[in-house]
């Protein structure tokens, strides 16, 4: 394969990852939504060692998820769609409170679903960020408008943390191997429309199914 993984990588291709993941009628790829989370942690770890504690939540999520999908009912987590289709109708959702199914599918990707909001406002928030911008303010302005909503205070605490030890845009920039400034800029306006179509989708879904509150 020519994944992000076999050569210098480029976030670029990791955003990729949520454009290919989408099919014509709108159907969600797991096995590509996985991918994409794969580079992100990998950008993510390429930020420092801080971040080791928010990419191993996300590197366990993502095993879940693969676990799923190489197991023996894996032809069912083709897309987010069937899996939620299948997991519903076989009654392998905890769906008001943890029980049997503490690790389903379902709630295992809502955790992701919900930081991918997180992501597309970063991202835009960089996108139209001047020189001077200052990355640990619109990372944690992203998170305090989403992903926080779901946390308990300990983790916020830890997040706002983290926040304050990222790179500046500079040096986030260059660590996107994308190329010049303008290229990022560029790069990002294609990138945060398809994060955000993906992330529409499957919170459309997820409504219909009553499956926004999974414990
Ligand atoms: C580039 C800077 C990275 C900032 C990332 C911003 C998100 C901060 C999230 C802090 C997560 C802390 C670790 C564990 C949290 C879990 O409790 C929750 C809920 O899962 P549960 O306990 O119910 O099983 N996990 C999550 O919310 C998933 C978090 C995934 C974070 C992925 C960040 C992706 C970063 C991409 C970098 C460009």
């Amino acid at each position: 394969s020519t994944g992000p993984e076999n050569h210098k990588f480029s976030l670029q291709e990791v955003l990729d990852s949520f454009r290919v993941c989408l099919s014509e009628d709108e159907h969600v790829s797991l096995e590509r939504y996985v991918a994409g989370w794969r580079g992100l942690v990998k950008f993510m770890n390429s930020l420092g060692n801080v971040f080791t504690f928010i990419s191993k939540d996300a590197v366990s999520k993502i095993q879940i998820l693969v676990n799923f999908l190489n197991g023996e009912n894996g032809s069912h987590y083709v897309t987010i769609q069937s899996m939620v289709k299948y997991e519903l109708e076989n009654g392998l959702v905890d769906v008001s409170k943890r029980g049997t199914h503490p690790e389903s599918g379902c709630r295992t990707l809502l955790r992701l679903h919900r930081a991918l909001r997180w992501l597309e406002l970063f991202l835009e928030r960089l996108r139209i960020s001047k020189e001077d911008g200052k990355t640990s303010v619109m990372c944690a302005d992203a998170y305090n408008e989403s992903l926080s909503q779901h946390h308990p205070w300990v983790i916020r605490k830890a997040a706002g943390m983290a926040f304050c030890v990222l790179p500046g845009r500079p040096t986030f920039f260059e660590v996107m191997n994308v190329g010049s400034t303008e290229k990022v800029v560029e790069m990002l306006g294609e990138a945060v429309p398809m994060i955000s179509k993906v992330y529409k989708i499957t919170e459309d879904l997820y409504a219909q199914n009553n499956l926004l509150e999974l414990p």
